[in-house]
């Protein structure tokens, strides 16, 4: 494990020069006086209010077309063991500062909207592919367990002893998906079956695979996520 740290950090520098990278300087520029983080202090007072204020203000990031779609340009990266879910008994658990916290089953998911969308995933280790993502919308799982009006991150905890944390605004974003799907197949065991995060908004590490509790918090804990526990940028916004 430490002997990959150097070598991520390096090519994640190398990935910032390159890019330009506009997340982490728009976050940081205003101190809470940009768009994202001013809709982070106001969302969900009245939840349906500002939730819908919120999500006009998100531009959707341009998709690209079934075609372009790149198969085999999608590693398998996974920091630790491949978990094996059983998918009957698999269960959501959605907890945390909210009015109902929910147990969901894959059925239950399934039933919700399906949304597909085809999105360039970025990983900080140099590559990149194009992918097609299906699933439903995170803030569908918001607006069926209501959290409290002081709710500012979420935490997403995987079977295989990883953890993320995001920003509300993120979350909610209308192309941040629980994804079932991928390149129109029901989603492999080594992509994060049954159920991962994806979204054209974040980098590749903050896509957890195999998500199994999502927990709404009005502050971040001394823990923010696997790797940026060990010196990475926590927004890492695309
Ligand atoms: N649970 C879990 N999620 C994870 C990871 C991991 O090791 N464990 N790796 C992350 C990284 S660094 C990347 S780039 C993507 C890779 O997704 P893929 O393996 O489906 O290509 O998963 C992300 N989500
Ligand atoms: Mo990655």
């Amino acid at each position: 494990m430490n002997l990959i740290i150097p070598k991520r950090i390096l090519s994640r520098r190398n990935f910032l020069q390159l890019s330009g990278l506009s997340g982490v300087s728009l976050l940081m520029g205003g101190c809470g006086t940009n768009l994202l983080s001013n809709n982070v202090g106001q969302i969900f007072q009245p939840l349906n209010q500002t939730f819908e204020e919120l999500l006009l203000s998100q531009k959707p990031v341009p998709e690209f077309s079934i075609s372009e779609i790149e198969p085999e340009k999608l590693l398998v990266n996974s920091f630790n063991f491949t978990p094996k879910i059983d998918p009957a008994l698999f269960r959501l658990k959605i907890n945390g500062e909210v009015d109902k916290p929910m147990q969901l089953k894959m059925e239950d998911i399934q039933k919700l909207p399906l949304t597909t969308m085809v999105i360039r995933h970025v990983c900080v280790e140099g590559w990149a592919a194009i992918v097609q993502w299906g699933g439903v919308q995170l803030k569908d799982l918001v607006a069926l367990v209501q959290p409290k009006s002081k709710v500012r991150y979420v935490y997403f905890k995987s079977a295989d002893g990883y953890y993320e944390s995001w920003d509300i605004a993120s979350v909610i974003h209308p192309q941040t998906l629980m994804a079932y799907q991928k390149n129109g197949e029901p989603l492999s065991v080594e992509n994060g079956a049954p159920l991962r995060l994806a979204s054209p908004i974040k980098l590749g590490y903050k896509l957890s695979k195999w998500v199994d509790q999502i927990t709404f918090t009005s502050s971040l804990f001394s823990n923010k996520g696997y790797w940026e526990d060990q010196g990475y940028d926590w927004f890492a916004g695309l």
